[in-house]
């Protein structure tokens, strides 16, 4: 009885001091940075699981994080990846940078980047939605926006599917939000970026060790500056880019974030238009992941080159993210979970690595090259839980918690057991928001 007491004890604590690192990250224009000194402006895909974790406690500024979101989409329904709400030199590369004004199409009001991240806005609105008490004023808050979300994912289907497969591209890594993935690896290899004069700023913050060398900003520099000469047009970067990827991680947010809006569309009623439009392409999303993004070999699902015409045969944690959106049957689930543990299931091992840890270019301790994120966690887990998986969903919530008790709400965190023993494998910013949402919403189940 009584550990059942310490038990909900520890987890209260805990509670509160995650609901202290959101109210500390929010700002007073309505949105919240992912980390103080790294991050300091409002990152698209962080917004969505910031809203999650407010939605427990406060569900103005949920819902205040999600409107300012939106706020920021442009005339073709894109919603980009950094708002740059605020002016500060601490962030590179910052609003000067990107010139989202180069496109006819940017939002008038609020400087941007010219890219997006993983669409989390569909399924973010849905699990408000279960959280909320008050069912009725939640569904008209998601009925103020939810034509806006529905917007943005036709958007990739019209701009970023020029194959019209159902499976939409990304042009640039930080689109994928697994930064510095070793998936990458092999592009950068092939590209002859120009070396940049600039300043790095994040390695300020933080150990620079941990983050992607100077030689990966010129790349990432140079596919920005490739998009900036034609205007952020997304058929002349379709075209020219030199990086074009169909990412697993990121259509499988889109397809989840569809299903998540079909059902919203349904409990408010009407939009028979909308639903059906989405089911098409969410069918077709479906049809396409399975047969071009698995690799039987490998027993997972992969990244795919459009540049070159091939799948790049790595497992990473995306590669399991397919099972939030339901794309594989209970057959393909069944195999892709074996991969999972045989790969990164070892008892010594946290779940779930950001890469394999069984390849040569897994790094533990740099950034998503390696080391466990709670978003992606967070994802698994209700991947997991959908195909009745329990136990092994048990233990990555389980893993999770336990990681942020040990060190605190860290980026990223050694998925290596044997390196926690005096608490400080916790990497990257602290007090980072997602890591504290998605805990606050893990311990509500
Ligand atoms: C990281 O990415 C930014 C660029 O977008 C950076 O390194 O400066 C990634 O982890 C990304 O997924 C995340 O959204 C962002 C803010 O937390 O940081």
């Amino acid at each position: 009885m009584l550990s059942f007491i310490n038990f909900f004890m520890k987890n209260n604590e805990l509670i509160s001091k995650a609901q202290e690192v959101l109210n500390n990250n929010y700002q007073e224009k309505g949105f919240t940075i992912p980390c103080k000194g790294l991050y300091p402006f409002q990152w698209n895909w962080d917004s969505g699981f910031i809203a999650i974790g407010f939605a427990h406690f406060d569900m103005e500024k949920a819902q205040k994080e999600i409107k300012t979101l939106i706020d920021s989409q442009w005339s073709n329904g894109f919603i980009p990846h950094i708002i740059f709400h605020n002016e500060t030199d601490t962030y590179f590369p910052g609003a000067d940078f990107h010139k989202s004004n180069l496109s006819p199409l940017a939002n008038n009001n609020v400087p941007t980047t010219g890219m997006t991240q993983p669409h989390v806005l569909g399924f973010t609105l849905e699990r408000m939605y279960e959280i909320a008490e008050n069912k009725e004023e939640i569904l008209d808050f998601i009925k103020t926006t939810i034509d806006a979300v529905y917007t943005y994912s036709l958007y990739f289907y019209k701009y970023r599917d020029p194959l019209n497969e159902g499976l939409a591209y990304i042009y640039h890594n930080w689109e994928s939000g697994t930064d510095n993935s070793p998936i990458w690896d092999d592009i950068w290899s092939t590209m002859e970026s120009p070396q940049y004069t600039f300043e790095r700023r994040d390695t300020t913050h933080v150990d620079a060790s941990q983050r992607p060398s100077n030689e990966e900003y010129n790349h990432y520099l140079h596919i920005i500056e490739v998009a900036k000469k034609y205007n952020y047009d997304d058929a002349k970067i379709a075209e020219f880019s030199p990086f074009l990827i169909q990412d697993p991680l990121f259509n499988s947010m889109l397809i989840g974030s569809n299903q998540s809006l079909i059902r919203l569309y349904e409990k408010i009623g009407g939009n028979e238009d909308k639903i059906a439009t989405l089911q098409a392409y969410t069918e077709k999303s479906i049809q396409s992941f399975n047969s071009k993004l698995y690799d039987e070999e490998l027993g997972a699902y992969c990244h795919y080159d459009l540049k070159k015409n091939k799948l790049i045969r790595f497992v990473t944690s995306s590669s399991f993210a397919p099972l939030f959106a339901q794309v594989p049957d209970k057959k393909r689930a069944d195999i892709l979970v074996t991969t999972l543990l045989e790969k990164f299931g070892n008892e010594d091992q946290y779940l779930c690595a950001s890469f394999d840890p069984t390849s040569e270019r897994y790094k533990p301790k740099q950034y998503w090259r390696g080391p466990v994120w709670i978003n992606l966690n967070w994802l698994l887990y209700h991947g997991l839980k959908k195909y009745g998986y329990d136990r092994i969903a048990e233990r990555v919530k389980n893993d999770s918690i336990e990681l942020i008790q040990k060190n605190g709400f860290y980026e990223y965190f050694d998925a290596r057991k044997e390196m926690h023993q005096n608490n400080t494998a916790g990497y990257g910013g602290n007090n980072f928001s997602w890591s504290a949402a998605l805990l606050i919403d893990l311990l509500s189940e």
